[in-house]
Order: C-alpha cells, then sequence, then structure tokens
C-alpha cells in the first residue's frame, strides 16, 4: 500500500471509531473547577515532588560541541513511552524518546546527518536550525530506509526539529520533536543551563489501557496534557537543584502542536531573553515572553532568595494540563 494510503486509511479508522464513540457516549456530568490546592505553594499547579529524586529526563543542557564536523544520527521507532505518572501513550519517537535527544553544536560547524527509519510507516525529519532543500532533505523516508546529508549551522539559537511528514499535526502530537542548540561561535557566558521542549498530547484510551491519539481533539486544540520534555508537571514532582543567585540559561522550543508558550518563572525577571537566532538585540528586563509552536527562545536570570520557584505557561490551563515545574533554589 502506498504510504499516504496507509496515513489516510489510519486516520479513516481513527474517524470511524470516534464517531461511533460519540454516538454512543451519554451526556458527561458537567465539569466544574477543583478547590482543593494541589500544592503548599502559590502557582504549584501539581503536587510537588522531592528535589532528591531524579526527573525520566534531565533537564540539563548537554555540553558544547567541539570540533567543527558533527556526525549525527537518529533512528525513528515506534515505541510505548510514559507521559504522566501510571500513563502509557504510542508514540512515534526519535531515538525511542519524547521529546527527541538534545543536540548540540556551534555556529558555523557542519552537521553530517544521518535518519534512520525502523518504523512500519514513512517519516522525516526537518530540522529548523538548517538551511537547505527540503525537497532533497525533509523527504519521506520509507521503513527500513535511510538519508545521508549536511548542512552547516549557520544561525546561532534555540531552534526546534520534528518530523514534516503529513499530517504534520499528527506526528507531531504523536512525539516527534526535539530540540538544537547552536551555540555562537564565541559562546555564551557561564551559567547553568537547562533545556525544556513545551509539548501537547491529545490522548483517547484503547482497550489495553494504554493511550494513542485523538485526532478529534487535536484538531479541536484540547489537548489531555501540556508538558515540558515529555510528561506532565515532570519537574514540579521532581523539583530541578539550582543554586541562589547562579546565573541560569533555558533553552525553552515549543513543539507544539497547537498551544503558544507564554514562558514564565514564578519570582523571578529575565534579565535577557533571545528570541530564536537574535544574538544582538535581547530582550531586558521582561516576566513573560511567548515561544511561538515552532519557535525558541533562551532566558537568563537568576533566584535572589532561597525558595520554590515555579516555571510555567502563563496559559493556566497548559500550566494545569501539566506544563509547570519547580527550582528549587539553595
Ligand atoms: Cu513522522
Amino acid at each position: 500500500m502506498r504510504p499516504g494510503l496507509i496515513v489516510a486509511s489510519l486516520l479513516g479508522a481513527a474517524t470511524l471509531l470516534a464517531c461511533r464513540e460519540e454516538a454512543q457516549r451519554p451526556t458527561p456530568p458537567p465539569v466544574v473547577p477543583p478547590t482543593n490546592a494541589p500544592a503548599d505553594v502559590s502557582h504549584g499547579e501539581a503536587p510537588i515532588g522531592s528535589a532528591a529524586e531524579p526527573a525520566a529526563i534531565d533537564p540539563a543542557a548537554p555540553a558544547r560541541a567541539t570540533g567543527r564536523l558533527h556526525r549525527l544520527r537518529i533512528t525513528i521507532r515506534h515505541a510505548r513511552i510514559t507521559i504522566a505518572n501510571g500513563v502509557s501513550y504510542n508514540a512515534w519517537t526519535f531515538d525511542g524518546r519524547v521529546p527527541g535527544p538534545v543536540l548540540r553544536v556551534t555556529e558555523g560547524d557542519t552537521v553530517e546527518f544521518t535518519l534512520v527509519n525502523q518504523a512500519p510507516m514513512p517519516h522525516s525529519l526537518d530540522f529548523h536550525a538548517a538551511e537547505i532543500a527540503p525537497s532533497r532533505a525533509y523527504v519521506n523516508l520509507m521503513p527500513h530506509d535511510s538519508l545521508r546529508y549536511r548542512f552547516v549551522a549557520r544561525v546561532p539559537g534555540a531552534f526546534m526539529y520534528h518530523c514534516g511528514t503529513a499530517p504534520v499535526a499528527l506526528h507531531i502530537a504523536n512525539g516527534m520533536y526535539g530540540a538544537i542548540i547552536v551555540d555562537p561561535r564565541q559562546g555564551r557566558t557561564p551559567a547553568k543551563e537547562f533545556v525544556f521542549v513545551q509539548s501537547e498530547f491529545y490522548t483517547q484510551v484503547l482497550p489495553d489501557s494504554t493511550r494513542s491519539i485523538d485526532w478529534q481533539k487535536l484538531l479541536g486544540l484540547a489537548p489531555d496534557y501540556v508538558v515540558f520534555n515529555g510528561r506532565e508537571a515532570e519537574y514540579a514532582h521532581h523539583p530541578i537543584n539550582v543554586r541562589v543567585g547562579e546565573p541560569l540559561r533555558l533553552y525553552v522550543v515549543n513543539a507544539g502542536p497547537n498551544r503558544f508558550s507564554a514562558f514564565h518563572v514564578v519570582g523571578a525577571i529575565f534579565d535577557r531573553v533571545y528570541l530564536d537566532g537574535s544574538l544582538a538585540h535581547p530582550l531586558e528586563g521582561v516576566q513573560t515572553v511567548t515561544v511561538p509552536v515552532g519557535g525558541g527562545a533562551i532566558f537568563e536570570a537568576r533566584l535572589v532568595e532561597a525558595g520554590t520557584y515555579p516555571f510555567v505557561s502563563h496559559a493556566f490551563a497548559d500550566a494545569t494540563k501539566g506544563a509547570v515545574g519547580m527550582f528549587q533554589a539553595r
């Protein structure tokens, strides 16, 4: 069967299933907002766990790259991942994880990139950090096929990469995205660095209790979860330790596929925010900055005294759905 037909049939079957379920579903009871505070800190949209327990995905940025040529390789495979405590999701992944691995190179470096498709359907990969003809590099890769090309990372910044196979919203919502950091050649000032990729999950429960995509929820822009680094409130359950007064640098990429991020750290004002690849004119002294879907920004701040500092998307329905974490400053 042709790849387009496979995707069309999958979508058709999912839509038919959704229509049947709709017809059988009783009228749901009215939803009322919870009144119990889930945490003992203002803005704590989720219970706060222990900073001693490591998070599932380490938010620390990888070290700066050395050398001028980087041979990077990513394998596409379908895998079951955890998106919240006790919630398994049938994802489409880069390297078996969501988000995919954080890549890091330096301005002017050459990336020799190899993509391998071990999934049973076509996929692709689109680097926002590359300037290249999509018709050559971002082509659909058939199962068991591979692709290799080179590009020069000309512009420093925090960039998204993602599967570009249609329908792109489906491939992104199923987990096919990640971040690539391009450092300026002269480097940045020393700081403790973290990477946060914001994204959404739109789910339906399968007979085996795992979850998969709900296409109608996706088209209706109604995610069940909005998350940083692939899990609901992961860094509230596992707060991130930092030191009082130390410079922090947060690379924030918004994979979406639909919700803008209003990125904010409660109790802090950003010293500087660099939008995408803009080095020359950072925003200074700002409280909240939009990270658009498909965009990135680099946030610099310091936490002035000991305590717990939530970071959120200030679109608070999204924070309630999991776009919240905590810095524990000591
Ligand atoms: Cu894909």
